[in-house]
């Protein structure tokens, strides 16, 4: 099974909107076959492993992350597939919690008379689709926000100059980020003073399978008024783009052929709940925000943010800069407090992930 999750993540960054997902055939305590979740409308794991192990499938145990699906959806069902080639014994992850499949595929496979184990490292699978899991049991994306910031909390000087607070290695990192969500998302006001690309970029990546630009995560813009110019960095490309703003702002020509998404106006902005409802309807399982402080400080008081991933670089940007977040609070019970989940080095750099502590 730990193999089975090191092949699933190599589907990490084109599996999407499906999990990616690793299977391992086993026979006579040697590997016969292995697969991984391919590009949406590709096989799923399970059928590139038993493709890879041909006849030597018949007898086998087969070890999938995630419970094989029992429903005809782009791809036949998994659940028939291993029972077809003749596997003696399946032993699965996680159980599937798609209402489609739900313990189907695993009532599919004992029907057959197939030996079937549930729940072997499932700790480790709920880690790897979290944002998966989170659109099909609570009908949201999982969203993480990115924030890079300076030893003493800035983000950007007054003038909105922000290149660079950290380093390559960081910068790195956060293309991968980017790689394995399914959507990026900022406001008007980073568009503005960055005009920022939030593209996935090729240079960054070596053997890793990256999709064709056109399949790489949507870059979204929450842009009230649609204020976006047609020439901004995030409109360019083939990487998809989308606008959200509110009803009866006036598009301008240039703009009308961008993708755009109108919500009622929630006091002097759009409801971060809707923006993460109306995201999951499109299938994304992976938010990741990077953004300034008002949109960033917005997300994290709507208590729908699920973790903070943090890079601060050992400079100095002076009590002139911009803070990390618009957070106005005056009494310490407003404070929120989060819990560190992961500290590491990045190049000269830390890398924070926290979770934000939910009652
Ligand atoms: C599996 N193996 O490798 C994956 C599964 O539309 P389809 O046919 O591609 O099915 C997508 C659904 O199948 C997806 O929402 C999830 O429930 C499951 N994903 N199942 O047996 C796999 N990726
Ligand atoms: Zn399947």
């Amino acid at each position: 099974m730990a193999r089975a999750l090191r092949l699933a993540d190599r589907g990490k960054y084109w599996a999407r909107p499906n999990p990616h997902v690793g299977c391992v055939l086993v026979r006579d305590s040697a590997i016969v076959g292995e697969g991984f979740t391919q590009p949406a409308g590709g096989d799923h794991a399970e059928v590139m492993a038993l493709k890879s192990a041909g006849d030597a499938a018949r007898g086998s145990t087969a070890y999938v992350t995630l419970e094989p699906c029992a429903h005809e959806g782009r791809t036949p069902p998994c659940s028939q597939a291993l029972i077809k080639a003749g596997v003696a014994r399946v032993v699965v992850g996680l159980r599937d919690p798609n209402p489609k499949v739900d313990g189907g595929g695993l009532s599919d496979l004992v029907a057959a008379g197939i030996d079937v184990t549930e729940g072997l490292m499932a700790d480790q699978v709920e880690l790897q689709l979290a944002g998966f899991l989170l659109r099909q049991r609570r009908g949201r994306p999982r969203l993480r926000i990115k924030l890079a910031m300076s030893l003493d909390g800035r983000t950007a000087m007054a003038s909105g100059e922000s290149q660079w607070i950290t380093g390559a290695d960081a910068r790195r990192d956060v293309q991968r980020l980017r790689a394995e969500s399914c959507a990026i998302l900022t406001g008007i006001g980073t568009v503005l003073s960055d005009d920022c690309a939030l593209t996935v970029r090729d240079a960054f990546f070596d053997d890793e399978f990256l999709p064709p630009p056109e399949r790489r995560a949507l870059r979204v813009v929450t842009d009230t008024h649609l204020r976006t110019p047609s020439s901004a960095a995030v409109l360019q490309g083939a990487q998809p783009s989308l606008l959200l703003h509110a009803q009866g702002a006036p598009c301008t020509a240039s703009l009308a052929n961008v993708e755009r998404l109108a919500f009622p106006l929630v006091g002097d902005g759009l409801d971060p709940a809707q923006i993460l409802a109306a995201l999951a309807a499109r299938e994304c399982n992976e938010i990741l925000l990077e953004s300034g402080p008002t949109l960033a400080g917005a997300m994290l008081q709507s208590g729908l943010a699920d973790q903070l991933i943090v890079y601060i670089a050992p400079v100095l940007l002076g009590s002139r800069a911009r803070p990390l977040f618009e957070l106005p609070f005056d009494r310490m019970a407003e404070a929120l407090r989060l819990r560190l989940l992961d500290r590491r080095q990045i190049g000269a750099d830390q890398r924070f992930v926290f979770e934000s502590q939910k009652a």
